[in-house]
C-alpha cells in the first residue's frame, strides 16, 4: 500500500488517518500531575483501575463504527496496539503504577508536513503511550522515504517538574484567584525542562497555535519554535483553571474559519488581532448537548467543538451535538454525525480520537500579515 505522510493543516482533504482505541485503557494511578477523587463511580482518590468492560466494549464500538465511516468515505485508517496499560512502569526517576492506554492518538502525534512528532508528554502514565504507535511509525518510515521521523527528548519528570502543594492551593483558592493564574500562566507544571501533549497544538500552514497549558510549558513551546523554525509558533491562553489541548477550546475550520469556544475566551488579545488582520471569521461554538462530563471522564462537555473535519466542506460532529451541527451546517459544511458519546470517558471526542497521516494540500500562508512579538 502507498504510503506517504503530509499534513499542514486541521482542514485539507484528508485520505489517511490513525484512529485510536479504547482497549485496556486506566483510571490511571495516583501521579502528580493528576488531582482525582471520583468515589461516586468507584474510584476514589489513591484507587485506579481499569475502566469497566462494558464501557470499553461501547467505547470500541463507537470507534469501530467511525473507523468504517472514514474508509467508506475512501480515507486510509490505521489503528494503535495497544500495550498492557495496567502494568506499572518505571524509570530510573520514578515508578507509577499504572499507565493510561491509546485512544487519543492527537495528544501524542504531531503531524507537520512530512514529519510526525512524538509529544514529551508530561503525565507519567502517559511517559510510555507512544509505544502504542511504533508498529505505525515503523511501517510509515520503511513505506516513505520522505517520512521524518521524530521524537521529543524524553523529559525526566521528577519531582522538580511538578510545583509541591499545587493541588492543595488550588483547591483553596476563589473562582478569580483561579483566574489570575492562569492569566499569569500558572499551573501544576514548572519551567525546569520542556513538556507539551500534541493536542494543544492548533496547525493553520505556516503559522501553529500553541496553548499554554496544565500539560504544556513555556519551555515546551520554546523548544517548538525552535524545533519548527521554518513555522511562526504563537503560544496562547484561554479563560479556564486547568486547560487541557486546545482542540476543545479553539478550532480552525477551513482557511478563513475557527470556532472559538463560548466560555473559554481567548486571554492573548494579539492572537484576535491576527486573525482579524488576515481577515478570518471567529464564530462562537453552538451550545454543548451535555450539562455534565461524561462517567469517568476527564473530558468536559467542549467535547462537542471537538469536530474533525474531512475537507473544507465537510466535517464529523458527536452525533448527539444538535446545536453544533447546525450551527456548522449553517456556515455551509456538510455534517457527517457520529455517534462518539460513549468513548469521551476513553480520552476525548473526534479530534482527540484521530492523528493526520496524510492531507492532501501543501503548505500555506494563511496569516500573511503578523503581529510583531507574536
Ligand atoms: O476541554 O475537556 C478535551 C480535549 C482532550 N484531548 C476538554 C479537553
Amino acid at each position: 500500500m502507498h504510503t506517504k505522510v503530509c499534513s499542514w493543516n486541521e482542514w485539507d482533504p484528508l485520505r489517511h488517518v490513525i484512529v485510536g482505541r479504547a482497549d485496556g485503557t486506566m483510571v490511571q494511578a495516583p501521579e502528580p500531575a493528576v488531582d482525582r477523587d471520583w468515589p461516586e463511580y468507584g474510584f476514589p482518590r489513591g484507587s485506579w483501575g481499569r475502566l469497566p468492560k462494558e464501557m470499553e466494549d461501547k467505547a470500541n464500538e463507537q470507534l469501530d463504527h467511525f473507523a468504517a465511516l472514514l474508509e467508506r468515505r475512501g480515507i486510509r485508517v490505521d489503528r494503535p496496539t495497544p500495550l498492557d496499560f495496567s502494568r506499572p512502569v518505571e524509570t530510573p526517576d520514578w515508578r507509577q503504577e499504572s499507565m493510561f492506554g491509546c485512544m487519543p492518538p492527537r495528544d501524542v502525534l504531531l503531524t507537520v508536513g512530512h514529519e510526525i512528532l512524538e509529544a514529551t508528554m508530561s503525565y507519567r502514565s502517559r511517559w510510555f503511550e507512544y509505544l502504542a504507535y511504533r508498529p505505525l511509525l515503523e511501517r510509515y518510515f520503511r513505506e516513505d522515504p520522505e517520512f521524518r521521523w521524530e521524537a521529543a527528548p524524553k523529559p525526566r519528570l521528577t519531582e522538580r517538574t511538578y510545583k509541591k502543594d499545587y493541588w492543595k492551593i488550588f483547591h483553596s483558592l476563589s473562582e478569580e484567584e483561579k483566574l489570575e493564574r492562569t492569566r499569569r500562566r500558572d499551573w501544576i507544571l514548572t519551567e525546569v525542562e520542556p513538556c507539551f501533549d500534541a493536542a494543544d497544538v492548533a496547525r493553520c500552514g505556516r503559522d501553529l497555535f500553541v496553548q499554554q497549558s496544565t500539560v504544556t510549558n513555556a519551555a515546551g513551546i520554546d523548544w517548538l519554535r525552535r524545533h519548527f523554525s521554518g513555522h511562526r509558533i504563537h503560544s496562547v491562553i484561554f479563560q479556564e483553571d486547568q486547560p487541557m489541548h486546545i482542540d476543545a477550546t479553539f478550532v480552525p475550520l477551513r482557511p478563513g474559519l475557527a470556532l472559538s469556544n463560548r466560555v473559554r475566551k481567548p486571554l492573548t488579545p494579539e492572537m484576535i488581532e491576527l486573525f482579524r488582520k488576515n481577515g478570518w471569521e471567529i464564530v462562537e461554538c453552538a451550545k454543548p448537548a451535555h450539562d455534565k462530563k461524561a462517567k469517568l471522564s476527564f473530558c468536559s462537555v467542549w467535547l462537542s467543538m471537538n469536530v474533525l473535519v474531512l475537507d473544507p466542506k465537510t466535517v464529523c460532529v458527536e452525533a448527539s451535538e444538535v446545536e453544533q451541527m447546525e450551527q456548522l451546517d449553517r456556515l455551509g459544511f456538510e455534517v457527517i454525525p457520529v455517534p462518539f458519546w460513549d468513548v469521551a470517558a476513553f480520552g476525548g471526542g473526534l479530534h482527540c480520537a484521530t492523528a493526520d497521516v496524510y492531507r492532501e494540500g501543501s503548505l500555506e500562508d494563511y496569516f500573511p500579515r503578523q503581529i510583531p512579538g507574536f
